[in-house]
């Protein structure tokens, strides 16, 4: 049966060239991502599946359903004829368990591992510290430590943060110290240096990514951008008034995530392993976010924002700004969304989601 569940590339091409037996067909890469159900995950796997891979993700047991963001790349194995292997699936794992990862990867056997799983959240580090050390940096070193025992060679890619250099000032690139300002950013540190630590120690395969921030219409609503757009899109249609924010003069260097993900993916198809920083190189405060957002909705941010001390951080992050020429020179990346661009298809996606929530609010099934 052939390995490939859209089957159609091959079958064309052994009807054109009878001779060539299938074993020659070149064989389908494997990917293992963590995190699957992020904002990033979602993006990879849409990357990897249109490469042609054949993606596992794994999945965290979770009261509600959480594959939202995976829903349009799923093919219910009970639909799929048995023939054909789906080439997206899903697998119960968590980071605190590395049995469970341990399981995953030996039944998976991947070539590639990219490790997007974390508590992502800096201002919830506060809360949860403990967790979030062990989630967001012990995680780490479990997978890295079931890679290493795996028996067959795997590329590692590790979700750093451009939160790692804190109050380092800007531009931040690969040789800049780490100065770090949150239990996340910490967390995030010791996954960099494990991950740089596993690639001398024992000749990994393993990459960090140094990834500025990057949003989308599938961003997490409690992280600042989208926060803003979900808000835009709702006082736009009526089902909100006020936003209550904090901290607007914090500057961040904002990107697009789906550009994000294609670094990821070049960093693992590389000759040797590095370390690089991804980041678009221009940087905004969050004033000047709210300005483009509710400007283009044709609405004044000041009417709308309330200014809530709850959510300023106990230490900030003040200015983030890249310098990704690395990047850039050796794995030919570059961002394809700018700033603006970014804003608008974020506010366009949330007011059409806002309108679709009127009309369940005026039909009286939700409340607003
Ligand atoms: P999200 O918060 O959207 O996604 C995090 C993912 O991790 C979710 O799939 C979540 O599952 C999963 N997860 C959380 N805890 C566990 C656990 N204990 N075991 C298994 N899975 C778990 O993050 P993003 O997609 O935005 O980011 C991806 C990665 O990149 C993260 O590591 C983040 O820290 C890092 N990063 C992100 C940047 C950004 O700007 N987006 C910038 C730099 C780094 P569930 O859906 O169940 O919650
Ligand atoms: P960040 O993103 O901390 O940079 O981490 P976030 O959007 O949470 O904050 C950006 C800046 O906005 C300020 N801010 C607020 N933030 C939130 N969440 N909510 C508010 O109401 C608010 N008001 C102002 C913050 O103080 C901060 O300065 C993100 C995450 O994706 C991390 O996982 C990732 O590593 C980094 O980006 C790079």
């Amino acid at each position: 049966s052939t390995p490939h569940s859209n089957g159609c590339a091959v079958a064309v091409a052994e009807e054109e060239t009878p001779s060539v037996p299938r074993s020659l067909a070149p064989p389908r890469k494997v990917a293992l991502v963590t995190g699957i159900t992020g904002q990033d995950g979602s993006y990879l796997t849409e990357l990897l599946l249109s490469k042609d891979y054949e993606v596992h993700g794994l999945v965290r047991r979770s009261s509600n359903f959480n594959t939202q963001r995976l829903d349009h790349v799923y093919h219910d194995p009970h639909e799929t004829p048995s023939a054909a292997r789906p080439p997206m699936r899903l697998h119960y794992a968590d980071l605190s368990d590395s049995s469970s990862l341990r399981r995953a990867l030996d039944h998976v056997l991947p070539d590639e591992v990219y490790n997007l799983a974390a508590q992502s959240h800096v201002a919830v580090s506060f809360e949860v510290p403990d967790y979030t050390a062990d989630v967001t940096a012990t995680g780490a070193l479990r997978l890295l430590e079931a890679v290493r025992l795996s028996a067959k060679p795997m590329r590692y890619y590790q979700a750093g943060s451009s939160e790692m250099f804190g109050s380092t000032p800007p531009p931040q690139s690969e040789a800049t110290p780490f100065h770090p300002r949150s239990p996340y950013a910490v967390a995030k540190v010791a996954a960099h240096w494990y991950t740089v630590n596993y690639r001398e120690a024992y000749g990994l395969f393993a990459c960090n990514g140094v990834l500025f921030n990057h949003e989308s219409p599938r961003r997490g609503e409690n992280f600042v951008t989208r926060k803003i757009t979900r808000a835009v899109g709702r006082i736009k249609v009526g089902l909100q008034t006020k936003v209550f924010l904090g901290n607007l003069s914090a500057a961040r260097d904002w990107g697009f995530a789906g550009d994000y993900v294609e670094a990821m993916w070049l960093m693992l198809q590389q000759d040797k392993p590095d370390d690089y920083v991804v980041a678009t190189e221009e940087c905004h405060t969050v004033e000047e976010f709210l300005q483009a957002a509710f400007g283009y909705a044709g609405l004044n941010w000041k009417d709308h924002v309330v200014i809530d001390k709850k959510y300023f951080r106990p230490s900030e992050v003040d200015c983030l700004e890249g310098d990704s020429s690395k990047s850039r020179r050796v794995l030919g990346w570059k961002p394809k969304v700018g700033f603006q661009q970014l804003v608008e298809m974020m506010v366009d996606k949330d007011i059409e989601l806002a309108m679709k929530e009127k009309v369940l609010v005026d039909a009286g099934y939700r409340d607003t």
